[in-house]
């Protein structure tokens, strides 16, 4: 992570239909990759946990669940391995498992129309902060965000179902 970004977590019940339970907001912190969510209307019980940013894949935590405890704070980690996410929904980076970027448009796959976004941007070199086709974070829109997005074609959402 080249910055400090907003992060939206949802909890959601763990069957069908899966609704979302409650959701909060956070800012995941570049050096330590961790965020407090402040959930304030989850009953003790399991859950899945999905978290999204703006231009990232929406990614569900690991089938079967997570034990949320009314009273207490629960940590997870999905940096620690592929199977942290619903799927394997993991790019393994610096030893690190990390949420697909490259999503700019926001549906649930990196495909050719963030690719065409992002290449538009780069040929007019834009320039700025928080652009969604900026996905390296450094500010510029240029080669180098076409290749992430490009490396990350085809990573799709995730989740117990369609
Ligand atoms: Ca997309
Ligand atoms: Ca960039």
């Amino acid at each position: 992570m080249s910055r400090r970004d907003t992060v939206t977590a949802y909890i959601h019940n763990i069957t069908f239909p899966y609704g979302i339970v409650d959701s909060a907001k956070s800012v995941i912190d570049s050096i330590t990759f961790k965020s407090l969510f402040k959930f304030l209307n989850v009953p003790t019980g399991t859950y899945y946990i999905a978290v999204k940013n703006f231009n990232t894949i929406e990614t569900w935590s690991k089938a079967g669940g997570e034990s949320l405890l009314i009273t207490d704070t629960t940590n997870y980690d999905f940096t620690t391995a592929a199977n942290k996410a619903y799927g394997n929904n993991l790019k393994l980076k610096n030893g690190k498992y990390c949420i697909y970027s490259g999503n700019v448009n926001g549906d649930a796959i990196v495909d050719a129309s963030d690719l065409s976004e992002v290449d538009n941007d780069s040929y007019n070199a834009l320039t700025g902060r928080f652009l969604r086709s900026d996905v390296n974070a450094d500010g510029t829109v240029d080669a180098a965000d076409v290749s992430l997005v490009d490396n990350n074609r085809g990573a799709v959402l995730n989740r117990p179902f369609f």
